[in-house]
Order: structure tokens, then sequence, then C-alpha cells
């Protein structure tokens, strides 16, 4: 078996700069400090469809660790915590874990699929772009009032306490995205507003933005 350094220098990240799942993937692969080659699949130009091979479903991210697949983040995360469990994902507390899967199944099952680029596409050429709007606002609404309720005996400095867990890594790239993406009003999300700015403040999450990732255009890169 190869040991863990040329492990490592095998990870390859099928990724698209603005891909809040594949962000997801990043700030993991930051705060286990794993090196990574980063492959970019451009989702505007439907490079996705062209790489059913890797992922059937046609989406980003993938995870290639040597001769290891591993699509979707949620699938991706759990087989680095198991692989690399430095700087683990999930707190040993058995209560604090259950919310952290709680809190990452409400952004990746109930809001990012349905504000997903081919979810909105449709509703714009099968309705209107009017629709689109108020379609994304309601759903992204729903989970925040939802993250809101559940996280408030939860958090502390970050989703459930004063450590980084895997709650954040995906409330970070889904409130940034609200954000700048879907101009979704935060003064209603106080906690989810305060976890952002505490968020931008750390290096991992950082270094896993949109704007810093290879394939960002140049209009973005600041
Ligand atoms: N559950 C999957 C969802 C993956 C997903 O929806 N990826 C989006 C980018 S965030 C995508 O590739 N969209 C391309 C498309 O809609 O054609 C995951 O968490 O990885």
């Amino acid at each position: 078996m190869a040991d863990e350094k040329t492990q490592k220098q095998q990870l390859k990240l099928f990724s698209y700069w603005r891909s809040s799942c594949s962000w997801r993937v990043r700030i993991a692969l930051n705060l286990k400090g794993l090196q990574c080659e980063y492959i970019p699949v451009n989702l505007v130009k439907g490079e996705q469809f062209k790489f059913t091979e890797l992922n059937p479903m046609g989406y980003v991210p993938v995870l290639v660790d040597g001769d290891v697949v591993v699509s979707d983040s949620f699938a991706i995360l759990m087989y680095l915590e198991e692989k690399y469990p430095e700087h683990p994902l999930l707190p040993s507390n058995l209560n604090k874990r259950a919310i952290n899967y709680q809190a990452a199944n409400i952004v990746s099952s109930s809001i990012q699929p349905l504000q997903n680029l081919a979810v909105l596409k449709y509703i714009e050429e099968k309705v209107s772009a009017d629709e689109k709007h108020t379609w994304v606002t309601y759903h992204i609404t729903k989970g925040f009032q939802a993250l809101e309720k559940l996280l408030k005996d939860h958090a502390g400095r970050y989703a459930t306490g004063d450590e980084v867990f895997l709650a954040d890594l995906f409330l970070a790239p889904q409130i940034h995205g609200a954000i700048n993406r879907f101009n979704i009003d935060m003064v209603q999300f106080p906690l989810l507003s305060r976890l952002n700015d505490a968020y931008v403040e750390l290096p991992p999450f950082q270094d896993a933005m949109p704007e810093k990732q290879p394939d960002a255009p140049p209009s973005v890169v600041s």
C-alpha cells in the first residue's frame, strides 16, 4: 500500500470554481492539510455531461484518490474523514455529531438541489426569470429559518460550538452563495450572518473561496 505522502500526491478534485458542493470539499482538504490536483469542469459550458464515467450523475465534485473514485460531496467528506482523520470533521459527542449531520443535510438535501444550475435553467426556460428568483428565495429562506432554529442552542463561534465541524463546511458556501449570488436579505438570519463573519476569517475557508480557484474568471479575481 502506498504511504500517506504518496496517497496525498494522488488526490485529484474535479471542481468548478462557483460550485458550493465542490467548495465544501475544498474546505475539508485545506483543513486536513491535503494537497490535491485541481481539475476544472466548466458547468456553464456543460463539461459535466462529458464525464459521467467518473460521476454517473454528471455533477461536480468528484474526488480521485489513486484507484478510488468518489462523487457527491457528503460521500467524499466521509471518505476523507475515515482515510485522513487529522483535523476531525465530526465531534466525538454523539448529540453534536447528529446536529452536524442534520445541518449538513438541510443544506445538501433541502436547499442546494433546489437552487442547482439545472433546476434554475429549467424554471427560467419553462416559466420565467422572475419565477426562478421567487423559487430560489423561497427555498433558501425556508432552509435558513430551519437552520436558525436548529442551531440556536448549539452554536458557539461556529455552528456547533467553538470548533469547526462538518456543518460549517456546508453552511459557509451556502450562506456565501445566498448573499452574493441570490441576494438573500440576511437581516432575518442573525445567527447565520454571524457564522458567515466567522468563516471568512479562517484561512482554510478563505483559500477555498470561488475567486481563489484556478478556473475563476478574471472578473471575479480580486
Ligand atoms: N449531492 C451532490 C450534488 C452535486 C451538485 O449538484 N453539483 C452541482 C454543482 S454544486 C453541479 O454539478 N451542477 C451541474 C448541473 O446542474 O448541471 C453533492 O453534494 O456533491
